[in-house]
């Protein structure tokens, strides 16, 4: 036993005095500079040591008290986390964020510039990644025993820059400074191994066992960030991996006796984490991304059996004390490495293994898009993991078993559900490994479970319907308004008190001050004073001059053409001829953000044509402020912090039965934005939840989009009904918009007269009408305050903290274990 001073945790005081004195003392131990020489950049490293310092106290505080307390944990598995910056995040979630702006200030430093300088953790794509970091942040803040794995990406999504008006992408290097809020743990390595042999071991016992030989050993090193809750004292970890090569390649190299070579596989072993594959909609199928998925897996894995052994369970107890959530597809391999650890390392017999594997992963699907499922070449996934393929076998061939028995003589509905794909040349069908070896599977909003059971996972559904339960997405309120919307926490503060910082529903309390001319004028000023620090920045980074008494009209979302980011432009281009024929339209900004897929030409053809679009119209002497159009270049997280609260209007615009749930929807809506969005995803909660008047709905449902698909006019056909669409797509066609570039024009309005895959063309009548529905509404300030107060109002539902509660009660089975505050270790 260790003496208590040993095991005394150290206790940092929070005060204004006591960061100081720690930040102070950073700048000189950690940075190694003089403070009288210190620049921006090295206050700012010592102000996140000050912070790390005290996370890290905390953090140690909530794993004694989830040993003590024997919690079940659960383990949230996602190649993505786009966390964006962590300082404001980590100083308020500490609630130490005004004692360390006057702590700063009177180093003579002042906080706001120093936390401009952080760059985004941008460790993701889009929505899967920033619901994956909203899910950890919440779990941290309800108390939740939920930690994260991931990847270390040395290199995260990309920086887009237009040149001049086409997508450029530069490698982010986030990492160029270091990291000052990560610890770096060389204690925690674990190999994992690709290629390679399996050689079968017939035991006199009668059992069969195996051991994969040879082929490569990579060591994944662990990197721990500690994830603070907001107004508690937990801390829980988010441990990415980093790949690392192994000593034995070292040897290798050495007796072989080619050292450059040598060094060259060694750089090569460790590229597995070195890059983010940025596309947001379509499976990669690239061995290297194979590799990067089974190489965290595996990693993770072995670290949750390790912990789960050394807090002294039994391999039998998995199911009751760990919880793993699989976020996509991506992850999917893991059922086959469960097995795997839990037969070759651990000796459990097959029907052991495979039970608690089942009882223990639950899994997510984001996406009905059969091109964003992944699929692997059997020969791929042979030769890359070849244990794995005989286990995938085996785990195919019973459950093959169960469904003939079910369903006796239906080899249609075998070769279906098969894991195996016989048909494009053998290939393995993660999606349904996952749901093979899951005991839930969720869907991200309503309809889209609804459309998983009906459509993609139809045989599964008639199957196993227990198994299927919705989770409908959220955000996090503490990002997404506390911090990005200081102007508007204060004034829900003064009305209604800051309850809903807790339990996002308290913001109803708003609802019955919804028509009071006061709180509509503060609102509106609020919404105003966002305008203009939007405007500001727009500035900044595009030289375009945006008045913020107009209607702002946002569009920030990942670009892709079930998105119809083409369906704004239309009405960019329609309103642009309308006021230049003399029609007195209302004014508006335009705004879209968001990155195309580099492999993804469509997708960078609509870019290029916005910003073409753009430069002409607000160029265009005749046009003055009644029509700008931004695209805001190298939308991130920390933008959306400054475009989201600004908007006016949030577009939510996908063909329906595309977007899976939508998060974007509920950020904007939270800070008073009304949406126009068709019956898609999380738009049908948000519209029953803030009602139809508060909510411009438009086009074909789902099920009409179906049917549109099947007897629908022609895109030509409905074109020759609807002068003013025809006249925007010739304007575009023509090259009007462009005087070096004809061709992308000429093909973007041949794609939209001739195929049109995602409907644009058929709901652009539809879609006008609500713009301008929308612009009626505008018009009269007070009917339009009211309703943007009841959107804030009536949010409460899309709260992350409900989204995990939901996951927590209907698939984790886990309960919240808030540390306590503790006399000898200050107050929250
Ligand atoms: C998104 N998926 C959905 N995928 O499109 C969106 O509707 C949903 O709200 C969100 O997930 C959260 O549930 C998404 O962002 C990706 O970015 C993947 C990255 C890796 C390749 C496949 C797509």
């Amino acid at each position: 036993m260790a003496a208590p001073e040993v095991t005394h945790l150290p206790n940092l005081p929070n005060d204004v005095e006591g960061l100081r004195q720690s930040i102070r003392d950073a700048v000189v131990r950690v940075v190694g500079e003089d403070p009288r020489q210190a620049t921006e950049r090295d206050w700012m490293e010592a102000l996140a040591f000050a912070i790390r310092e005290r996370m890290v106290e905390r953090r140690l505080l909530t794993r004694r008290q989830f040993a003590d307390e024997d919690v079940k944990r659960v383990y949230y598995l996602s190649m993505e986390y786009l966390i964006g910056r962590m300082l404001e995040a980590n100083l308020r979630n500490m609630g130490i964020l005004e004692p360390a702006r006057q702590a700063m200030a009177d180093l003579g430093v002042d906080l706001d510039t120093i936390l401009d300088l952080e760059d985004d953790a941008a460790l993701g794509n889009g929505g899967l990644g920033r619901l994956a970091a909203c899910i950890l942040e919440s779990l941290a803040t309800q108390g939740y025993p939920g930690y994260g794995y991931g990847i270390r990406y040395e290199f995260g999504m990309f920086r887009q820059e237009f040149e001049p008006y086409q997508q450029v992408e530069h490698p982010d290097n986030w990492l160029r400074y270091g990291n000052p809020w990560e610890f770096p743990r060389s204690d925690r390595k674990y190999p994992v191994h690709f290629y390679g042999y399996v050689v079968e071991h017939h035991h006199p016992n009668g059992e069969t066992r195996y051991t994969w030989e040879d082929g490569e050993e990579v060591l994944a090193m662990a990197y721990d960030y500690p994830t603070a809750g907001y107004g508690r004292r937990n801390v829980n970890n988010l441990r990415l991996w980093a790949a690392k090569a192994t000593r034995d390649f070292d040897l290798r190299y050495f007796n072989e006796g080619d050292y450059i070579r040598a060094v060259a596989d060694k750089a090569e072993s460790e590229t597995i984490s070195m890059v983010l594959y940025p596309n947001d909609a379509t499976a990669i199928g690239k061995e290297l991304r194979l590799k990067q998925e089974y190489f965290f897996v595996s990693a993770s894995l072995q670290d949750i059996l390790d912990r789960h052994l050394a807090l002294g369970y039994d391999l039998d107890a998995l199911p009751d004390k760990v919880a793993i959530q699989l976020n996509d597809t991506h992850p999917a391999i893991a059922v086959a490495e469960l097995m795997r650890l839990l037969m070759d390392a651990h000796e459990l017999s097959w029907e052991r293994a495979w039970e608690l594997t089942r009882k223990t992963f639950a899994y997510t699907n984001h996406t009905l898009m059969p091109e964003a499922l992944e699929t692997w070449p059997v020969e791929l996934m042979e030769r890359v993991l070849p244990r794995h393929m005989g286990i995938i076998y085996q785990i195919n061939h019973g459950f093959l078993e169960e469904v003939r028995h079910r369903y006796p003589g239906d080899t249609e509905r075998l070769a279906r559900l098969s894991i195996i794909d016989e048909g494009n040349g053998r290939r393995v069908r993660m999606a349904h490994l996952a749901v093979v070896g899951s005991h839930r599977v969720n869907g991200v909003a309503a309809l889209h479970t609804q459309l998983l059971q009906e459509t993609l996972f139809e045989d599964f559904y008639n199957l196993w319907p227990e198994r299927f339960v919705n989770v409908t997405n959220g955000v996090t309120p503490r990002l997404w308004m506390i911090q990005s919307n200081p102007a508007l926490t204060d004034l829900l503060g003064q009305r209604i008190g800051n309850d809903w910082q807790y339990n996002l529903d308290g913001l109803r309390a708003l609802e019955p001050y919804a028509q009071d001319p006061e709180l509509q004028k503060a609102f509106m000023d609020v919404k105003r004073a966002n305008k203009q620090r939007l405007t500001d920045l727009v500035r900044e980074r595009t030289g375009v001059e945006l008045n913020p008494d107009v209607m702002f009209d946002v569009q920030i979302k990942r670009i892709h053409e079930y998105k119809r980011q083409l369906l704004k432009l239309l009405h960019v281009v329609d309103l642009y001829q309308r006021i230049r024929a003399g029609e007195d339209v209302p004014p508006r900004v335009v705004l879209f953000g968001g990155k195309a897929a580099p492999g993804y030409a469509r997708a960078k053809g609509i870019i290029q044509v916005i910003n073409e679009v753009a430069d002409i119209v607000n160029n265009d002497p005749a046009i003055g402020d009644r029509l700008k159009c931004v695209f805001f270049p190298n939308y991130e997280v920390s933008s959306a912090s400054i475009i989201i609260p600004a908007a006016d209007i949030s577009e939510q615009i996908s063909t329906a039965g595309f977007e899976a749930s939508g998060t974007g929807n509920m950020k904007l809506a939270l800070n008073g934005a009304l949406t126009i969005g068709t019956l898609d995803g999380a738009n049908i909660e948000i519209r029953d939840a803030v009602g139809e008047e508060s909510i411009f709905i438009f086009g074909m449902t789902a099920d009409e989009v179906v049917e549109h698909r099947r007897s629908g006019p022609s895109p030509e056909a409905i074109l020759a009904q609807q002068p003013n669409l025809a006249a925007a797509v010739e304007m575009i066609e023509s090259g009007f918009f462009t005087c070096d570039d004809p061709e992308t024009h000429g093909d973007l309005g041949r794609y939209l007269r001739h195929e049109d895959p995602f409907f644009v063309i058929a709901d652009y009548p539809a879609y006008a009408a609500a713009c301008d529905r929308a612009d009626t509404l505008y018009a009269d300030r007070a009917a339009w305050a009211e309703a943007a107060i009841l959107n804030v109002a009536r949010m409460g539902f899309f709260s992350i903290d409900r989204t995990v509660r939901d996951y927590a009660n209907h698939i984790w089975d886990i309960t919240p274990e808030p540390v306590a505050p503790s006399r000898t270790n200050g107050a929250a």
